[in-house]
């Protein structure tokens, strides 16, 4: 008899997993869940029915994992996030679970080419860039660190943009990921919970003496939960992405469907479902749009319902509720959460002010992932207290409490109180997200060395005066399965001939490999492993743009959210001012170049849209211009995603991370390529400072002004005309986009992107160009030294263990949740 008994029940045993049973199961999804004969079935079914049986194999690790926590009494640690830029799950979960090999011999069996299938598989694209990414990064390494974790977001329907480029401009269409429907996820119908908006606060006297408030919403909709579980590294712990969708109270409206006024009878429904519609694609500013606030207190509202539900059905006190819970807010979008848990615990559990404040401040933490002031959530102050009045009054009530001991305890000044207010009264009167999350918070960390330390001295100046230790630092990582394992298995496969298997299980165990760097037969194999990974992006790009590219000149990939504090701008003036010295200078010997660009632009963000018509423009003229010979290439590679970028990652020899220094407040791409044994060309931005220092300056390549002289130059003022006409080559690359050489249909198309640079120069491109130049040209002297060349890349690899999120994440459970 089992001895997982419960009244006599017993647990079924778990699933075998050889070949023959595999297959044997996926035939039975075909014929029993999707209805079709093996002999009909599409790719598609065949995706579906290896999807459903692979979830079979992952449901009893993931009941385990459950069961698990809740015995043991263990803290749990929730991930509220707005974005997770999953990708594919298919290969992570067979590759997690160890099945790679037996799912592929499985479907052989079957006839079907498991590459073929998985290819099939939409993204789950949730999120925008980088802190999207991150979230699904930390969901993968908490399960794979044995931490009980939820991710608590929105279901999209729409994610992020589908990127045509159409004449060389972007053009946006939607994105369906759920077309064919969605395997992976669970729709639990019984955890649905009541969100309100906008009504009325009412008071009463409660039988203590105490006043209490009862808010009384005007519109309410309800938040289904749909759960997909994400699986650890070799199976450990199988752990829940909880995503919500919105549905109305009443569907139909009867009154008036039955006065004959069809369409009147569904708008409940239809502003219920435009709630978990779609994903907002602006990633540095915020949407301003009162559906995007509804959209953040929605997801909160019904993720704070959920984690005290479940906390009060195990305990049954809120006591120790900061014991048993740990809630990470991704960045500010989330804030909201801070007045919503006050709610529930004064309003709803009865709790005083005082005790609330207290629980709410020792269970929320916050991550900050930018410190760009155009960047930071502030809502105007009426359209908070129309949507939210209950919560308004909360966030006086909390203003009031902290502004008043500022002031008493610490002395703080008119000015300083200013600063720490949760009301910005500069202007029309904004409730500030940052400082809600701030002051909510027991932990508020940044995402790298240098941001951290920023922070300190800029957005939270005075916040930080006030609260000396709450402040603290989390670098970012990856998770080195799906970006080393699952994305680059030549790599994978040489390194564990070479060193053995510890650094599956622990990154920094790849430092053993720094013995190799020098020696030639392994160069020649790790050599061998990059060229075919380009041969493999060679192929894409030609089927996608019918461009041949040659996979033995330099692969200088720049990918990532087209911004201009990104700098893709200063990339493609360095393009043009390298095409005109490669024409003038026929007789020297040039390193044949491809200079690969992908990446996303806001929708209503015009000049990184006129940024990728530019760079799409230059590759016309110098993609067809027989003078340069081959030399240098340019590519604008469309609709940039996560399956994209496993394609473009490891095939990269040179990873541009050259953002304006003290704007990019980390950078992850950076460690991805790094990982893959790509040299960096970098600023001292972000983590490329720990970059530095993890793989040895002699092996990145850093130029231009730190953070230090950025902020300097720009309080001081600078004069980039005089600049760009002490720089011959720049001035001449610029005089070249400006005067129509690359649009010639419209001479004047870039005037406005090139006057900026004359006239301010904010990102400072004309300010670093020379420096960025002349860092190219020693990137290509080591390419030139081919030994040199691959010693260097080889320590990357090595060296970059650190930034794996597995190590991330020990630091947050550690030093922030107090879990795992
Ligand atoms: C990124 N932020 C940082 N924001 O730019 C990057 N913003 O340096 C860092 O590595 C990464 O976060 C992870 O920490 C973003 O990606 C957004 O996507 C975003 C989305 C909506 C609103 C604001």
């Amino acid at each position: 008899m089992n001895s997982n008994t419960q009244n006599d029940i017993p647990f079924p045993e778990p699933r075998r997993s050889d070949p023959a049973v595999l297959a044997a199961d996926i035939v039975e999804r075909l014929t029993y869940r999707i209805g079709k004969d093996a002999k009909a079935a599409k790719p598609h079914d065949w995706l579906t029915a290896t999807i459903l049986v692979i979830r079979d194999r992952i449901i009893d690790r993931w009941m385990a994992s459950t069961r698990k926590t809740y015995e043991s009494g263990g803290k749990r640690v929730y991930y509220l996030s707005l974005e997770f830029l999953i990708g594919r799950l298919m290969r992570d979960a067979v590759s997690n679970l160890g099945l790679m090999e037996e799912v592929r011999d499985a479907l052989a069996s079957l006839g079907v080419d498991l590459d073929i299938v998985a290819a099939l598989e939409p993204d789950a694209a949730l999120g925008n860039g980088g802190l999207g990414r991150l979230a699904a990064c930390f969901m993968e390494s908490m399960a794979t660190t044995d931490i009980p974790a939820y991710g608590y977001g929105i279901r999209y329907v729409h994610g992020l943009f589908r990127q045509q480029i159409a004449d060389g401009w972007q053009v946006e269409l939607p994105e369906t990921w759920l077309a064919h429907g969605n395997p992976w996820e669970f729709e639990r119908r019984e955890s649905a919970y009541e969100v309100g908006f906008g009504g009325t606060v009412e008071s009463a006297l409660a039988p203590d003496g105490d006043a209490r408030y009862v808010w009384k919403p005007a519109e309410r909709v309800i938040a289904v939960a749909y759960d997909t579980p994400i699986v650890g590294w070799r199976g450990n712990r199988v752990n829940t992405l909880r995503l919500w969708t919105a549905q109305p109270i009443d569907p139909i409206l009867l009154d008036a469907f039955n006065a004959g006024d069809h369409i009147g009878a569904l708008r409940e429904s239809n502003k219920a479902e435009s709630l978990a519609r779609v994903l907002y694609p602006a990633d540095a500013t915020p949407a301003g749009q009162e559906l995007r606030l509804r959209q953040e207190f929605f997801f909160s509202s019904a993720s704070l319902q959920d984690i005290l539900r479940r906390h009060m059905q195990q305990y049954n006190t809120l006591e120790n509720l900061p014991d048993k819970v740990a809630i990470q807010l991704n960045d500010t979008h989330p804030a909201v959460s801070v007045a919503e848990l006050m709610r529930l615990l004064c309003d709803v559990h009865g709790l005083d002010f005082n005790d609330a404040w207290e629980l709410t401040r020792r269970t929320i933490s916050y991550t900050n992932h930018t410190l760009l002031p155009e960047a930071l959530e502030t809502w105007p102050v009426p359209l908070f207290e129309r949507l939210l009045p209950r919560h308004m009054q909360i966030i006086y009530g909390i203003n009031a409490k902290i502004l008043l001991s500022a002031r008493k305890e610490k002395g703080f000044n008119d000015a300083q109180i200013r600063a720490i207010s949760l009301i910005d009264e500069s202007g029309d009167r904004r409730l500030r997200m940052g400082n809600l999350a701030f002051i909510g918070s027991h932990s508020i960390n940044g995402v790298s060395a240098l941001h951290t330390e920023l922070m300190k001295e800029t957005v939270f100046a005075d916040l930080h005066k006030l609260y000396p230790d709450r402040i603290n630092n989390k670098t970012n990582g990856i998770t080195p399965r799906r970006w080393l394992m699952q994305c680059n298995p030549g790599l994978t496969r040489l390194l564990r001939d070479t060193i053995g298997d510890d650094f599956l299980d622990n990154t920094e165990a790849l430092q053993a490999l720094d013995a190799y760097a020098d020696d030639s037969e392994f160069q020649k194999q790790f050599a061998a492993v990059k060229r075919a990974n380009k041969v493999r992006l060679a192929q894409v790009i030609q089927s996608r743009l019918g461009l041949k590219l040659d996979p033995s000149a330099m692969f200088d990939i720049q990918i990532k959210r087209i911004h201009e504090y990104k700098r893709q701008l200063l990339n493609i003036v360095e393009a043009v001012a390298l095409y005109d010295q490669m024409r003038s200078h026929p007789e020297m010997d040039w390193v044949p170049r491809i200079k690969i660009f992908a990446g996303k632009a806001a929708p209503s963000y015009h000049n990184a849209k006129l940024i990728i018509k530019l760079a799409n423009d230059v590759a016309r003229v110098v993609n067809s211009d027989p003078a340069v010979r081959g030399l240098l290439k340019v590519v604008f590679v469309p609709n940039y995603n996560v399956s994209l970028a496993e394609i473009l990652v490891p095939a990269a020899d040179l990873s541009e991370q050259i953002s304006t220094a003290g704007m990019e407040a980390s950078g992850t791409g950076n460690m991805k390529f790094g990982l893959n044994g790509a040299i960096t060309i970098g600023t001292l931005d972000g983590a490329n400072v720990e970059m530095r220092d993890w793989v040895g300056e002699e092996n990145i390549k850093i130029f231009g002004m730190t953070a230090d002289e950025v902020t300097k130059v720009r309080a001081e003022g600078h004069n980039p005309r005089a600049i760009i006409e002490n720089s011959r080559e720049l001035a001449q690359a610029l005089h070249a986009i400006a005067s129509g050489v690359f649009s010639p249909d419209d001479p004047g198309r870039f005037t406005s992107l090139v006057d900026g640079l004359y006239q301010h120069d904010w990102f400072m491109v004309a300010a670093d160009f020379d420096a960025y130049a002349a860092a190219q040209r020693e990137v290509d002297a080591i390419w030139t030294d081919e030994k040199s060349w691959h010693a260097k890349a080889i320590r990357n690899t090595a060296r970059m263990g650190w930034f794996s999120s597995d190590r991330t994440i020990r630091q947050y459970a550690k030093e922030i949740w107090r879990a795992g």
